[in-house]
């Protein structure tokens, strides 16, 4: 067995699905529901099925939009806490099946994953399992089956999820039935992430700013300690070591689904940017939730602001000036010739583990090395800005690792920022 090989099987690694999940980096929310027609945030599940009745729905410009900006990603809120079904469950009447919206014969939900297939981007399901409309919950173990054949459908109904969320607002004191939940979910998909709950694969950042504390280490182990998960101290043995972050934030400030006259709200791009930074630029993925309106639309200027956020990521990381992978304590990038740059983008090469845990960037100046910045973690992504320099040699000079680095890429930028 090789040295490397050896290395490898000491250090926490991803699984292959975690992996190409962590390649994702942007994703888009999507919630839509009873609520978007009662202008609220909450529904206490007794709104009227009959108030869903958007006129211009259209699942296929809202995955449009996330494709055109660069998300790789779209996740709709299949029932939310006012347990009204996006689909046409066998479970219950409260769903779009007793709603005048296609005459009852619609399923949003199948709109949303025939529109993620047709455009090739990942599709997920959030499925709150706090439901203040359906009676048994007051009996766990009633709903616990109650919830388990809701997600049968789902998992076994729309083709393969990515991610399956389990949000955790409401259900405080509240234990499910993991264990057989987490079966279900091996079962029907068992490539798909599990966010948060049970024993999850990907976990909250614990804010819903879109943004993780830097450093944000891969390992279940750092994520425990932190101030920012209690709700990892619930989870089952069988959650895995690597537990990657998810950030999720509302384009609109603090609003997840879509009010009227509310386009104030919007985030600016800087304001995205600056999430950017600290989501994706942290090693983390960022989940950045878009409202449908009551005609079931993307709002224009939501739209709108979306593709600004998309084109200025591109116009800043889409070609770097230059770019290297490499091995060991110093990885060197011999520029074609001295030129401004302001951003340095490293990647690890996490399939062997996060290795880095301290490192030093510099640029060769006026025939000496000049200290950029310095950093800790690095894992999936990290995103460097400082003031410009003309180098035409970088350096990632890694002054702490738990094993020898192996870092994929190290690219350089000039974003003029
Ligand atoms: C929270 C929920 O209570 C919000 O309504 C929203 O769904 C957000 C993503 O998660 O916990």
């Amino acid at each position: 067995m090789s040295i490397s090989r050896k290395l490898k099987d000491q250090l926490v690694v991803p699984s292959p699905e975690q992996l190409a999940w962590q390649e994702l980096e942007l994703g888009m929310f999507c919630h839509f529901g009873i609520n978007t027609f009662c202008n609220q945030e909450w529904g206490e599940g007794k709104d009227a099925p009959s108030l869903f009745n958007p006129d211009r729905l259209d699942a296929k410009q809202w995955v449009r939009s996330a494709k055109e900006a660069g998300f790789r990603y779209f996740i709709l809120t299949a029932k939310h806490h006012d347990g009204f079904c996006l689909w046409p469950t066998a479970t219950t009447d409260y769903s779009v099946a007793s709603s005048p919206w296609r005459e009852g014969r619609g399923d949003v939900v199948k709109e949303c994953a025939d529109a993620c297939q047709e455009e090739g981007i990942g599709f997920g399901i959030y499925v709150s399992p706090w439901d203040r409309h359906e009676p048994s919950y007051a009996d766990p173990q009633q709903y616990d089956d109650f919830y388990c054949r809701q997600l049968e459908e789902l998992l076994s109904g729309y083709g393969p999820l990515v991610e399956i969320w389990f949000d955790g607002a409401g259900s405080e004191g509240r234990e499910y039935d993991w264990p057989r939940i987490m079966e279900l979910v091996k079962r029907y998909q068992p490539r798909a992430m599990i966010f948060n709950m049970g024993a999850p694969t990907i976990r909250w950042v614990g804010n819903e700013d879109g943004v993780a504390p830097y450093p944000c280490w891969n390992t279940a182990d750092s994520s425990r300690g932190s101030m920012f998960s209690e709700e990892s101290l619930k989870w089952l043995p069988e959650t895995p070591g690597w537990v990657p972050a998810e950030c999720d934030v509302p384009i609109r400030k603090d609003r997840w689904f879509w009010h009227p006259d509310e386009e104030h709200l919007l985030l600016s791009v800087d304001q995205l940017m600056e999430i950017y930074y600290r989501s994706v630029g942290h090693g983390a993925t960022l989940l950045l939730n878009v409202a449908p309106d009551h005609h079931g639309l993307l709002p224009e200027a939501d739209v709108r602001r979306l593709l600004e956020f998309g084109t200025e990521i591109k116009s800043r990381f889409g070609h770097a000036l230059a770019e290297v992978s490499g091995s060991g304590e110093i990885v060197q990038l011999t520029l074609p010739q001295a030129c401004m740059i302001d951003h340095v983008v490293v990647k690890e090469d996490i399939a062997y583990g996060e290795r880095v845990s301290q490192y030093v960037l510099e640029a060769f100046v006026d025939g000496a090395w000049l200290e950029l910045t310095r950093g800790s973690a690095i894992g999936h992504k990290k995103i460097d800005a400082f003031a410009p320099v003309s180098a035409d040699n970088v350096r990632l000079r890694v002054l702490k690792s738990a094993a020898s680095p192996r870092i994929k890429n190290l690219a350089v930028y000039r974003c003029g920022q």
